[in-house]
């Protein structure tokens, strides 16, 4: 039964996200935490064979329990992507403003601004791997809207929302999240697997 996981991402703004969801039962550790410094290769064609890959890579080297997430914004217009590339999307630079341009000027001129975030939390857990998917359904603004969160939040706002997620703080971002709808299933996963009365 663990009381710490190893979050197999080098992003702070996941750990801070996720850190929220899970709460104080387990402390979640981010790889520099760990002394890791690698960018682990994302290589594959699917969110859920890239989480994989994460989590695998970091289980071998640290044999501890670990996680991982691999997330999407995938755009209706655009044939679902940037998707599995949203990182790299404008290019290896992993440029989060030139990445938010390019989705803008591949929207330009089209009705449908229709959206997804999409999550796969991927942990070996006992050695075997488990997976858990959050979708957060929304769309693309015509333009850049706030200076909160990272990546494409300035562009995504959520179903049923007048906010942009880089308008809102992390505790709002977080009750709506992608992230936290995968999270919560980790979550729940944990709980039946352990006995130490962490809160969903
Ligand atoms: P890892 O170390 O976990 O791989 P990363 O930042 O490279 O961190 P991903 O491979 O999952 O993350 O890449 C997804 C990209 O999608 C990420 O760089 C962001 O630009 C964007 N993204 C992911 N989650 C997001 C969120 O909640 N809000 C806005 N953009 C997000």
């Amino acid at each position: 039964m663990p009381t710490t996981l190893i979050f197999a991402t080098n992003n702070a703004h996941k750990v801070e996200e996720i850190q929220a969801v899970i709460g104080d039962a387990i402390e979640v550790i981010s790889l520099s935490a760990v002394g890791i410094d690698i960018d682990i290769p994302e290589p594959h064609a699917t969110l859920e064979e890239n989480a994989r890959e994460k989590s695998q890579t970091i289980y071998r080297l640290t044999g501890l329990p670990c996680f991982s997430e691999d997330t999407g914004l995938e755009v209706d217009a655009l044939n679902g992507e940037p998707g599995v590339k949203s990182a790299r999307y404008a290019g290896e630079h992993r440029d989060f403003s030139a990445n938010i341009e390019k989705v803008l000027a591949g929207l330009e001129g089209k009705e449908n601004r229709g959206a997804r975030f999409r999550t796969v939390i991927s942990i070996i857990w006992d050695g075997i791997e488990h997976q858990f998917e959050g979708i957060c359904e929304g769309e693309i603004l015509r333009e850049r809207r706030g200076e909160k969160g990272f990546g494409y939040d300035p562009i995504f706002m959520a179903d049923g929302e007048t906010r942009s997620f880089a308008e809102m703080t992390t505790q709002e971002k977080t009750a709506i999240s992608h992230r936290t709808k995968a999270a919560s299933e980790l979550v729940k996963f944990l709980k039946n697997n352990t006995n130490n009365g962490i809160h969903a």
